[in-house]
Order: C-alpha cells, then structure tokens, then sequence
C-alpha cells in the first residue's frame, strides 16, 4: 500500500527508536523537511517505505580496541564502523579518532555521507567509523600501536567492494598508513581497501588537498551564481587541520584574504590576510605540531586569540572547518550584522539548527557540508577506480576531475533549491533532494 506520511510521524518514530542520540537526530531532521514532499509524490518511494528504511543504518559495528602502549600499559578503547546504506556503492565514509566521538556523533556522520556520496554521482554508499582515542600528545609509536589494534578488529568487516574507510579528523596520511599496512599483513593482499593512502602505495594524488580545493571550486561557483568574485574577498575560516588549510590556500591563490583559523585552544587572527608560504608552512608541519597556529604566532605572523572563536570577525565570507556545531545562533547572527554574506561549510554540520535559521532568515547564502565538501569522498572514489585498475591518473586530470565534479554538485542543488519567486537558492533543500532521488531510485530499483 503506498503509504503517505509526513514529517512528524517520521521524526517521532525515528526520534522514539534513538532516543538521546542528539547528533544524529539533528542530521535527520536537517534532510527529513526537504525530502518528504518529494517522497509523497512519488508512489514506488511510498510502497517501499524509502524515508523510514533510510532513517535507519543498515549496520552497526561495535568492538572494542584493547592495545598495549609502547610503555607496556594496557589501554582501552571504543570503537565503531557504521555502515548506514549500500545500495549505491561499497559503504565509504572516514574514520575519526576524537575523544567525543560517539555512537552518536558516528551515525549522524554516516547518514550525512550517503548523501554526499550521492551527490558526487559516483558508485559509493555511505559509512562512518572511528574511536573515543585521543591521539594528542601521544608518541608516533603509539599512534601505530593504536592504529594496528583497531584494524585489527576492523578488518573482518571491510573490503575493497564492501566498506572502504578514509580519514577525518586526526586520522590522515600517517594513521591511513599504519591501518593500510596492519589490514595488508593481516589479509596478505594488496587491495583498495582504504583511501587517502601514500602515493608510493595505491594513493592518489589530490586527495589530500582535495576536500579544501573543493570547498573552494564549489565557492567559486557560488560566486558566479550571485554575478561576484572570490578575489578580494575577506574570508574567515575555522579549523587548522586538512580542509581548512587546503581550503585557505586555494582561496588565497584565487586572491581573497584568510583572515583566521582556528582550532580548539584559540584563533589566529591576521588582518591583512595570510599569505602562500604561512599555509604552506602550516600544511607541511601541522601533523608534526602541537599546536600549528601558535608556532605562526611565534614567527610574528598574526594574533593569537587565546579561548576564542573567529565568528566575532568581520567578514564577506565564512568556512566553517572544523567539527560539528561549532557555530550557534549567536555566532550566526555576529556574522550577519557584521555584514557576511555567504556560509560555505567545509566541515560536517558545523552550524547548529539556529543558526541555519538565523541564515534563512536573512536570505545568506548558505551552503551544507554534504554539497560544499564532498570534494573529499570525491577523489576518494577516483582513488577507488585508479586502484581497481592498477592504474594512477596525474594531478593535473585529477584536479580538472574535482573541479567537474563540484560544479556538476553545484549545478544539481541549484536546479532543486531554487526559488525564483525569491529569488533566492536553497542550497540544503538542493542537495538534499538530488542525493534523495538518486538514493532512492538504486534503493527501489533493488527491491526490498
Ligand atoms: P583535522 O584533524 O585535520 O583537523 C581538525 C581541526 O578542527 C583541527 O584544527 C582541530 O583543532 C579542530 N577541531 C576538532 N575538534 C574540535 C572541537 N571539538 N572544537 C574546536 N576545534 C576542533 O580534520 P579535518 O580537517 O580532516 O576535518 C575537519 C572537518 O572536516 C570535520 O568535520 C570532518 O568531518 C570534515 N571533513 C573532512 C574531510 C577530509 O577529507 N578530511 C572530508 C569532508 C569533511 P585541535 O587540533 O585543537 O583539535
Ligand atoms: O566526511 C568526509 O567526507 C570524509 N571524511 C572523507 C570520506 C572519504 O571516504 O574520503
């Protein structure tokens, strides 16, 4: 029986089976809104009761990470691989190594995937994992000794054509080493089983630069939309990790000034804009330092503004960078009576449900993570096809490639966020339902 429903009915049901599961709630509530009108016009979504089974994550992994230190203590962690829907793809998602990283926190992340993965228009499902370990200030031995109890477990349960992990946050090139190398010794095979890898060994080039150039390509393209340009442009970023620093070099090479970045301690304020060589400093040594943005400070290259956060800025653009929630109401309208006009995230649902509406309100330009950073999972999946062929595509083609691939995203959430009689563009509502019609068409063409 095709089978109405509407928003309340569904996030009841979904919110009485999760109930205290507060992340991953909010991210179903963000995508719910926009997609039910769409799943009531459509009669096979109805039969197969699409919203409901999406609502929930195919499977969830839970084991435990118990590790010896290189100091001979026994430590304990917990870990988690949530592999949420695989009807586009193998299951593709990071890891994060965070001692907030949660139940939780890894749902919501994997639901948020799956759309991503769908709007990039390539062969991927979505998943998340990761563990409540705290890599800070730990040695590089025991960041592998980590690395290998946890692909221990891990790798019963994935594979090149089955579930293909990466990194995200603390987890980059050299923890994607150690897991690739444990995976490799364990199963006595070369296979494309986790993306991000060096380049001596299955990576590809670009992907590391490519969640932040992304970010960039996709501002660009906004930029044209609305008849203006990223040169000039005084842009605040937040975070000091992968993204925001790729994402703060790409738009400086496009001549707009970085203002700040930021990360848990503190912000780095530089008024005159950062300059080519401080980022590349910063990307060339932040996984060598503890604290990336103080050691710039140190050379004399901008403020450090110890406990806060760069929202107070004044500033055309905000790229919010660096983990969930990180800006709420109050920050999102600082950010508009200081006269910013534009909200890209490169992060995964950095701005809270207020200040989403505080940004609708005010007509902002406001763009999800989902569309803004699936340059990431994008190269991901070019990684994906390079290894199955045993095959390694240059830069150059691969750059072009991310650039296609943000302007085609672009493309699709304008087409379905449009509102011409307000002439304004709903960039969530766009990439929401064209992930979801792409999501559901694989789901019912399968079957149940
Ligand atoms: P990194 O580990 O490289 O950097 C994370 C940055 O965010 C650091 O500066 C860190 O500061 C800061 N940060 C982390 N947690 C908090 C917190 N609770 N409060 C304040 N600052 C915090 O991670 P990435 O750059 O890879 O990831 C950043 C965001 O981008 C995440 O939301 C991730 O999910 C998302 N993302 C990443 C992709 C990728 O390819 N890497 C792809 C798409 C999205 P500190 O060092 O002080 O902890
Ligand atoms: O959030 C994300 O898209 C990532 N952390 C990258 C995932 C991937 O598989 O490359």
């Amino acid at each position: 029986m095709p089978y109405e429903s509407n928003f309340d009915e569904i996030y009841n049901f979904v919110a009485q089976k999760f109930e205290g599961e507060n992340e991953y709630l909010q991210a179903v509530r963000e995508v719910l809104h926009d997609i039910i009108p769409i799943y009531n016009a459509n009669e096979s979504y109805k039969r197969d009761d699409i919203v409901r089974r999406l609502c929930f994550p195919e499977r969830v992994i839970y084991f435990t990470v118990s590790w010896m230190n290189s100091s001979g203590d026994i430590e304990v962690n917990q870990g988690w691989r949530v592999q949420h829907n695989s009807a586009m793809g193998p299951y593709k998602g990071g890891l994060r190594f965070h001692p907030t990283v949660n139940l939780s926190v890894l749902k919501f992340l994997a639901f948020e995937q799956c759309f991503k993965n769908a709007l990039t228009g390539l062969p991927m499902g979505g998943g998340k994992g990761g563990a409540d370990f705290n890599p800070k200030g730990r040695s590089d031995r025991d960041i592998m000794l980590f690395c290998q109890a946890f692909m221990r477990e891990l790798q019963r349960h994935i594979g090149a054509n089955t579930d293909v992990p990466a990194g995200d946050i603390n987890v980059g090139a050299r923890e994607i080493g150690y897991l690739y190398g444990e995976y490799r010794r364990l199963n006595n095979k070369f296979e494309g089983v986790l993306t991000g890898k060096g380049l001596e060994f299955g990576g590809s080039y670009v992907r590391t630069e490519a969640t932040g150039f992304g970010l960039i390509y996709f501002l660009d393209a906004v930029c044209k939309q609305h008849n203006t340009d990223i040169e000039g442009k005084n842009i605040v970023v937040s975070g000091a990790g992968n993204v925001a620093l790729h994402a703060a070099l790409k738009a400086t090479q496009k001549g707009a000034k970085v203002i700040s970045l930021s990360n848990s301690r503190g912000t780095l304020y530089k008024q005159d804009g950062f300059d080519e060589p401080a980022i590349k400093f910063a990307i060339a040594e932040h996984a060598k330092s503890n604290n990336i943005l103080t050691d710039l400070a140190d050379k004399g290259i901008g403020d450090w503004k110890k406990g806060k956060t760069p929202w107070h800025l004044t500033c055309d653009i905000a790229l919010p960078c660096a983990t969930q929630n990180e800006l709420d109401k109050d920050d999102a309208l600082t950010l508009v009576n200081n006269g910013c006009n534009m909200v890209l995230e490169g992060a995964n649902m950095p701005c809270t449900d207020e200040a989403q509406d505080v940004f609708k309100d005010k007509a902002l330009v406001y763009v999800p993570g989902k569309a803004s950073n699936a340059g990431g999972v994008a190269l991901s999946g070019l990684e994906m096809s390079q290894n199955a062929m045993f095959s390694q595509r240059n830069a150059d083609t691969l750059d072009e490639q991310l650039q296609n691939i943000m302007l085609s995203i672009h493309e699709r959430c304008v087409e379905e966020g449009k509102d011409t009689a307000n002439n304004y563009i709903d960039y969530m509502k766009g990439a929401n339902i064209a992930a979801f019609r792409r999501l559901a068409d694989a789901i019912v063409a399968q079957g149940v």
